[in-house]
């Protein structure tokens, strides 16, 4: 029995270590935000964190991907826009594999300015080389 509920709390870490790992957290908002990234072969196998955050309350929600060989990557985060309102759309590539934002040229970074939408807010970027400073991440 002991025995048992070891397992069923060790399950329940690895759970909670993989939703960590991935850092998304559904948001108060009804709508998602999406992030389509194509031409991306330079960073192919790197990790790209995406960030959305409100402008009005400075509230911010993250997922994090890696970039398949091909070039593309498709991040969503549910819950993320309302129906009005500004947003960031803030996203990285991890250059340098230090898991963490790291300044352009180190790694390479990029945002932009979406307004909500009631049924989502998506940006679809073909990957260039127009870096913007997005710190703090
Ligand atoms: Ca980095």
């Amino acid at each position: 029995m002991l025995k048992q509920v070891t397992l069923s709390a060790l399950s329940l870490f690895a759970l909670a270590a993989c939703g960590s790992d991935t850092n998304t957290t559904p948001g108060p908002k009804s709508a998602p935000a999406t992030l389509n990234l194509t031409g991306y072969t330079p960073h192919a196998g790197q990790k790209v964190e995406f960030k959305v955050t409100d402008r009005a309350t400075s509230t911010s929600l993250k997922t994090s991907g890696t970039v398949a060989q091909n070039g593309t990557l498709t991040l969503t985060i549910a819950n993320a826009v309302g129906a009005s309102g500004n947003y960031h759309f803030d996203w990285y590539a991890d250059l340098n594999s230090s898991g963490t934002y790291n300044a352009p040229p180190t790694d390479h970074s990029w945002r932009r300015e979406v307004n909500g939408n009631s049924s989502g807010a998506s940006v679809t970027h073909s990957h260039d080389t127009i870096w913007v400073d997005v710190a703090p991440f």
